[in-house]
């Protein structure tokens, strides 16, 4: 057993928000996952209590009730694989049978009238979200979705081979894997059909707003490393997260693990809040809109991340913080010493101190 004492207070610049309807949103949730039959009635039984209805509202607290209804039911689903399929099933140790079954589930996304697992409950599950999907986004939309789920598989397909062989990868393929295997990309798509605009190509694909997006899935996942590790850590099988990278990179203990990625998400964050200020200044409406929604991503992920009973496992607590703090432990210009990531750093000039003096008292004020 490998425990923490304390997860701290972490840096968040942002504020708390949640849709009026997240009670609604969140029972509709555990309803379509009853009526769906999703994951073995266990897995369902627990997933239900899990608030993931108020974390699409979270995410989401402005967007339009029925796309926040099936980002719900979407995060659902995807614990439905990512639990049931690939960290608790006997699939997640046969990553080529793994990727066989995912192709299977990507083609009933990608065309729902294919004759194709029609008796399978996740299949079934997946037909109806991309019948919604598709009522409320575009053709580009279903298609990045449909893209995204493709990336998001085939990360958990390497985590499947390190899992068959009990082996932990090196921080940086650590790294580049986790910025699809926590399925953020996968949300993109119904951030803007929440709030009924579709970014351009020409915006959407430049290398520093795709790198934004990229630091938000960083952020993310490693907030979520921090809060998982407890869960992850004690249930006895195979697990991946920062901290175990770190632990196995470094021979350090799970505690300096922690403050080493505490610090590794704080200067990213940091960098992400100036990115986001130099794109806001230059970017269509559509694109402050899609940097808002990136940001109540990170903070609704933060604020469901500390409290679901997922995470805090109230039978065998998780010491998780109740709140967030307002400076970062690490507010270094310098870029991180990891190669897939590190060119994210070149992206904006460093700012003199008394530039950063000004951002800081911008930012905190
Ligand atoms: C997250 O990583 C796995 C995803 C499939 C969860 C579905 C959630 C989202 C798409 C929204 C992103 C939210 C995150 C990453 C919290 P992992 O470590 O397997 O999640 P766990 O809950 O087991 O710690
Ligand atoms: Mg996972
Ligand atoms: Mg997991
Ligand atoms: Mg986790």
């Amino acid at each position: 057993m490998h425990d923490l004492t304390t997860v701290p207070p972490i840096f968040s610049p942002y504020s708390p928000a949640i849709h009026p309807r997240h009670e609604v949103i969140d029972r509709r949730t555990a309803a379509w996952a009853d009526a769906f039959d999703i994951g073995s009635p266990e897995l369902r039984s627990q997933l239900i209590k899990h608030d993931i209805g108020t974390f699409a509202a979270r995410i989401l607290p402005e967007g339009r009730e029925e796309v926040v209804g099936i980002l719900a039911d979407f995060v659902l689903w995807l614990f439905g694989v990512d639990d049931g399929f690939c960290e608790e099933g006997e699939l997640g140790s046969r990553p080529g049978e793994l990727l066989g079954a995912l192709s299977r589930l990507l083609r009933v996304a990608q065309n729902p009238e294919a004759p194709m697992l029609l008796e399978d409950s996740l299949a079934s599950g997946l037909r109806d979200l991309r019948r919604r999907i598709s009522a409320y986004g575009t053709a580009g939309q279903v298609a990045r979705w449909v893209d995204a789920l493709r990336e998001y598989f085939l990360s958990v397909v390497w985590e499947a081979e390190h899992r068959s062989r009990g082996t932990v990868p090196d921080l940086n393929d650590y790294t580049l894997m986790r910025i699809y295997d926590g399925a953020t990309s996968v949300v993109l798509p119904l951030l803007e059909m929440g709030h009924g605009y579709e970014l351009q190509p020409h915006e959407r694909d430049q290398t520093s707003v795709r790198a934004a997006a990229e630091m938000a899935y960083f952020i993310i996942c490693w907030d979520n490393d921090l809060f998982s590790y407890h869960k992850e850590s004690r249930t006895g099988r195979y697990y991946l997260n920062v901290i175990r990278v770190l632990e196995h990179a470094h021979g350090v203990t799970p505690d300096e693990a922690l403050s080493t990625a505490i610090a590794h998400r704080d200067r990213v964050l940091c960098l992400f809040v100036r990115l986001c200020d130099s794109l806001r200044r230059q970017g269509s409406p559509q694109l402050r809109q899609y940097l808002d929604s990136l940001e109540a991503f990170i903070r609704g992920a933060q604020d469901w991340g500390i409290s679901s009973l997922r995470y805090t496992t109230p039978d065998d607590p998780a010491d998780l913080p109740e709140a967030f703090r307002e400076t970062p432990t690490d507010d270094s210009q310098e870029p991180l010493d990891i190669p897939a990531i590190a060119w994210w750093w070149d992206l904006l000039p460093r700012e003199s101190s008394s530039q950063r003096a000004d951002h800081r008292s911008t930012l905190y004020a």
